[in-house]
């Protein structure tokens, strides 16, 4: 009989989820570890977990690993690749930890183009830690810590990481994706290897945005957050290559 899947060798082998049913991380984390399967890289790879939902990826993701405190990844990653060059680094971090406490670690690491790779999980909100108001919730959106809705004279506005990052001379690859339907899943995953690709070939710091889903604290079922990922976030934070030198 021909073999016409197999899980990467990058998942522990009965890998228990430790994610919610439908949210997009387990896409994700399949998408990383086929692309580091196809660049037969696992054996020589190191990422950088970040805080929150991302941290979960530590029960799926068989390869070396460094816990990093929150919103300190891309100061581990950058710290961890200048000393092992040959190695394969990408931090992976949702929004509050990237977008908030992290956003100084992020833009600096970004600035001086450090040759890792940032897969930047953008659900929304502060997913674990029970639905708090994150840099790039929509406004109007209500959160624990909003309950009536994001108010932009009172919070702000949601943080485009891509538009921001993309205003620096030094990144090499910049692109938003997401995981709501096949298609972009397929597109997704070209991302991703592109953003290895560039950083095997030493072009220096790549980031790679997913517009994900969190059905648990938007209290929406995974269908319908798909359907609002699509109609209403993407409006918000449209798709696309937004640096490829
Ligand atoms: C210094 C510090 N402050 C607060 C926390 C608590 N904390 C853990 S996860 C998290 C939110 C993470 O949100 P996000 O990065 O959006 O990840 P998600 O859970 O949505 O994937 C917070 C505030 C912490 N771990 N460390």
């Amino acid at each position: 009989m021909e073999k016409i899947y197999s899980r990467a060798s990058g998942i522990f082998e009965g890998a228990v989820s430790g994610f919610c049913p439908g949210c997009m991380h387990s896409t994700i984390c399949k998408i990383v570890t086929q692309v580091i399967d196809e660049l037969n890289m696992t054996d020589h790879t190191c990422f950088i977990q970040g805080v929150g939902c991302c941290g979960l990826s530590i029960t799926y993701l068989d390869m070396d690993t460094i816990s990093a405190p929150h919103g300190r990844a891309c100061a581990i990653a950058s710290a961890f690749k200048r000393c092992a060059p040959e190695t394969l680094v990408f931090t992976y971090q949702g929004d509050g930890d990237l977008a908030s406490i992290g956003l100084a670690e992020t833009i600096s690491a970004a600035n001086r183009g450090e040759n890792f790779t940032v897969i930047f999980v953008n659900n929304g909100t502060y997913g674990m830690t029970g639905g708090q108001m994150a840099p790039t919730t929509l406004v109007g959106t209500k959160t624990t810590t909003s309950p009536y809705g994001r108010d932009p004279g009172e919070h702000g506005y949601p943080i485009h990481m891509c538009e921001l990052l993309s205003q620096l001379s030094a990144p090499a690859y910049i692109a938003r994706v997401t995981c709501a339907d096949v298609p972009n899943v397929r597109k997704a995953k070209a991302a991703v290897k592109k953003a290895f690709e560039y950083q095997l070939a030493g072009k220096g710091f790549s980031f790679v945005e997913f517009v994900t889903n969190c059905p648990t604290n938007w209290g929406m079922s995974p269908l319908e957050t798909l359907d609002y990922v699509r109609d209403t976030v993407l409006n918000e934070f449209p798709l696309g290559e937004f640096r490829a030198k």
